[in-house]
């Protein structure tokens, strides 16, 4: 064994034993949160949170900073008045109008630098476009792009009008795209003709085709291109963005000045049951808390090159490519294309190539990084100062390896969570102030007040190292502000469990996270998973309800449930049970109607792994599905507890039936 192989060794069970891991003194030396005070400072309820919205330009202060006075409705920075493009875009003007704010590569490795004066201009004029083609304040304009430009540009000319957008991630089916457009009541749909998946391009347009002959509404199309000429069949009916924006070339359109509590936008969100929530978060609120975050917990600065590597049609993106970069100023990259096209490299040749400070990933990604191996990052000249981690637990073992292969073991890592719901990060650490420590999520952050719940509905001890449902209990900038449209579905959804619904203190009232948690004795929280009904795949939320329902559309299934099964690339990944119509054979067509339906209703990202046809479903004996014991199945483990089941032979039944195939 050589030299290098035995360090290699040593160095893998020196790391293996370790629990904590220090900030590198360099991090800590430079870090923007180096003071421990923040935590009393900010949690100084309310008015702590005056110091993150000090971080933007007001274009009116605000009068008061939390009103909680109609609980669960709360309010932010009440009477203040600000605009979101002009804090991420005209501020930086006087002092970095020449430095990049967005650097985008292509699939093939075509480049675009959009300084922050560049910005300005295609936002304007993009907003012109946009007002000219009747989109106005409050308007709800939907937007399906994927990662290229024109996608940020969009969203920040909506926030320069006020018409809060609602970007539909490009994966999403056309029938998604329909029925988010109609459940959001808007009127446009701005879209492109195309773009690139490993390489080929892929026509983008016919979603959006298809959606309208979906939707119940009839709304406008404004269609981008990828290159010059259009690359698919553009209908007629379809406004052009090219020509738009030549008839306002130039153009100057003045930030629209928005209350505090007026919605910036709305992205939808797969919950426990029934269709896809439009979690709507305000202007002032959401803008500050990214802003901070993004600030204290992503260590950003001006000067950077940052990269989360996310896609902007999730909420990361929302909050960690847009809105908390460009409010400080850095420089955020976007990459069109997969991480494997067209070599397994590609992300670290990208590092290499503008030099990138600060990476920003999914568990899912580090797991596959670590199975195609460290020799593609090893080619690479890169060195990463911070690295963050968020959408699912990230298992210590791939921790230390993005840690040292990766990390190089001089970066700082932050394991964030959070959710759509929440804006931003609630349960990290601050990464010069405490210890990492790989698989926890670490300190609940700044001003955020979480805790635990016991089966038996009772608080759990603080650090009690016990699992329990995990809540916040008290409110916070970025929260949503409602589910768009149904603030009863809101307050069924995230409140009434744990809150005392006929109270009027805000102190009563209790945001339930819907994931298991543990709080360990050093305080450090770790969080194991969803509670409900809701899949973690690849970092991407589905929840079954949606998957089983587009099952359901396959006419030869007569029942279905699907069971999210462990899977070490995507964390879980979904596996449908179906029973069969009398008289319908088993086949492979019908497991390939069922896939597709799946595709086609949702998208392809949320593909079901396996279909496995079974004579019957286990059933409790008021009839409810007990998917509880097909996650045992399709894990491999013990069933547990059988005894509420109608019929108790069932699971057996389903295991035969699953070992004779
Ligand atoms: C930001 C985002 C939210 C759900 C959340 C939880 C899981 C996110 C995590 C994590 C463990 C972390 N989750 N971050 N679990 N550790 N650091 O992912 O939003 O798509 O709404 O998903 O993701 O289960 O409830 P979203």
């Amino acid at each position: 064994m050589s030299d290098e192989d035995t360090a290699d060794i040593q160095l893998e069970s020196r790391l293996r034993e370790q629990e904590y891991f220090r900030p590198p003194p360099e991090f800590v030396g430079q870090a923007n949160a180096t003071d421990r005070d923040i935590y009393d400072e900010v949690g100084e309820f309310p008015e702590g949170f005056d110091r993150y919205a000090e971080l933007l330009d007001w274009d009116e202060r605000w009068d008061q900073t939390f009103d909680g006075s109609n609980p669960p409705f709360f309010e932010w920075f009440v009477g203040g008045k600000l605009n979101a493009a002009h804090n991420c875009v005209d501020r930086h003007l006087d002092e970095r109008k020449n430095q990049t704010a967005i650097l985008w590569e292509g699939s093939d490795g075509e480049q675009v630098n959009l300084t922050y004066q560049d910005l300005y201009r295609r936002v304007n004029e993009t907003a012109a476009a946009l007002r000219a083609q009747g989109v106005e304040e409050d308007d709800v304009v939907t937007i399906h792009l994927p990662m290229v430009p024109a996608l940020p540009i969009t969203m920040l000319a909506c926030a320069r009008i006020g018409a809060p957008h609602s970007v539909v991630f490009a994966g999403f089916s056309a029938q998604a795209l329909a029925e988010r457009t109609d459940s959001a009541d808007s009127d446009f749909i701005v879209t492109i003709d195309g773009y690139y998946r490993r390489g080929e391009f892929l026509d983008h347009i016919e979603k959006t085709d298809e959606a309208l002959e979906q939707t119940e509404r009839d709304p406008d199309v404004l269609a981008w291109l990828r290159h010059d000429e259009p690359q698919a069949d553009v209908s007629d009916d379809y406004v052009r963005m090219a020509d738009l924006l030549d008839e306002h070339a130039g153009a100057r359109v003045d930030p629209v000045s928005r209350d505090a509590e007026d919605p910036l936008f709305l992205m939808y969100t797969s919950g426990t049951t029934g269709k896809p929530k439009g979690c709507q978060h305000r202007t002032g609120g959401y803008l500050s808390y990214v802003t901070a975050t993004a600030k204290n917990v992503l260590d950003i600065e001006p000067g950077d090159t940052y990269w989360c590597a996310a896609d902007i049609g999730w909420i990361t993106g929302h909050s960690y490519i847009v809105y908390g970069p460009l409010a400080l100023g850095t420089t955020s990259v976007m990459y069109e294309d997969t991480p494997d096209y067209p070599h397994k490299g590609r992300i670290w040749e990208i590092a290499e190539k503008y030099d990138v400070d600060i990476f920003h990933t999914s568990p899912t990604a580090v797991r596959m990084f670590m199975k195609w191996g460290e020799e593609y990052p090893e080619k690479y000249d890169f060195d990463f100062r911070h690295m963050t981690t968020v959408g699912e637990p990230i298992q210590p073992e791939a921790w230390l390896w993005y840690y040292k292969h990766i990390g190089d073991e001089d970066a700082v890592i932050v394991d964030t969570w959070w959710q759509t719901e929440t804006g931003g990060h609630l349960l990290t650490n601050l990464p010069a102030l405490d210890d990492m420590k790989p698989g926890s999520a670490g300190r609940a952050c700044p001003g955020i007040e979480a805790a635990l719940v016991g089966d038996d509905g009772k608080t759990l001890p603080e650090a009690s190292g016990q699992a329990g449902n995990l809540i916040i209990e008290r409110p916070w900038p970025s929260m949503l502000q409602t589910v768009y449209g149904n603030d009863e579905r809101f307050i069924d959804t995230y409140w009434a469990e744990y809150s005392d619904t006929d109270s009027d203190d805000w102190r009563d009232w209790n945001y339930k996270a819907g994931d298991g948690a543990v709080q360990a004795q050093d305080g450090y929280w770790r969080v194991l998973g969803r509670l409900d009904d809701v899949m973690n795949v690849a970092g991407h939320r589905l929840g079954t309800m949606e998957l089983e329902s587009a099952v359901a559309e396959v006419e030869k299934v007569a029942e279905a449930a699907v069971a999210a099964r462990e899977d070490t690339e995507k964390g879980e990944v979904p596996d449908v049970y179906a029973v069969l119509r009398e008289g319908i054979e088993e086949s492979d067509t019908v497991r390939e109607e069922i896939v597709r339906a799946v595709e086609d209703e949702i998208g392809k990202f949320a593909r079901p792994a396996n279909v496995i046809f079974v004579d019957d479903l286990p059933k409790t004996r008021s009839g409810k599905i007990m998917r509880r014991i097909l996650e045992n199945i399709s894990n491999e483990e013990e069933l547990g507890n059988t005894t509420t089941l109608r019929d108790p032979s069932v699971p057996e039944q389903i295991r035969d039936e699953l070992a004779e195939k």
